[in-house]
Formats: C-alpha cells, structure tokens, sequence
C-alpha cells in the first residue's frame, strides 16, 4: 500500500512535469470549469500522476476525506492548495 507521502510525492512530480504552476494543473484537470475537482477529476489526475488503478479509488476518497473542509466531496482551490502547501513543507 503506497503511503500518503510517495502519493503526494507522484502528485508534485506531475505538478512539476507537466505543468507551470499549481493552478495551471488544477484547471487542467477541473474538466467541467466548475471551479472543483470531482471524484471523477482527481481519479484522473492520480491516473496522470501514475497512482495504480487497484489504488486510485482508495486514494480518491481518502484525498478528498483529507482535504475536503467544508464537506462538499469536492475538492476547490484552496483545498488543493492546502494539499500542494502540504507537500511543499
Ligand atoms: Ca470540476
Ligand atoms: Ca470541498
């Protein structure tokens, strides 16, 4: 079972592949432009960031139990932000 830190780890390495800045990967990835990351756009971006099919949605859920703070199940700027902060630190 992959740990929280090699996942947030693969996250920042595609961040930092593919992208300029954070916010440039999240609005890659926030597919319908509604400003939050659903279930469905964070799975994609772990399959991006090559998290294990067998382990996307285990991962899927427990990013949004971990990051999720006003309990929408989804995932909005500054709740990812706090998810980049974390790995920065
Ligand atoms: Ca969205
Ligand atoms: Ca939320």
């Amino acid at each position: 079972m992959a740990t929280k830190e090699i996942i947030l780890n693969k996250i920042q390495i595609l961040i930092s592949n593919s992208f300029k800045t954070p916010e440039e990967a999240f609005a890659f990835f926030d597919n319908d432009k509604d400003g939050k990351l659903s279930k469905k756009e964070i799975s994609e971006l772990l399959r991006k960031a090559e998290i294990s099919g067998l382990i996307r949605g285990i991962v899927t859920n427990k990013l949004i139990e971990g990051y999720d703070k006003d309990g929408d199940e989804l995932v909005n700027w500054n709740e990812f932000k706090s998810a980049i902060d974390e790995i920065k630190s």
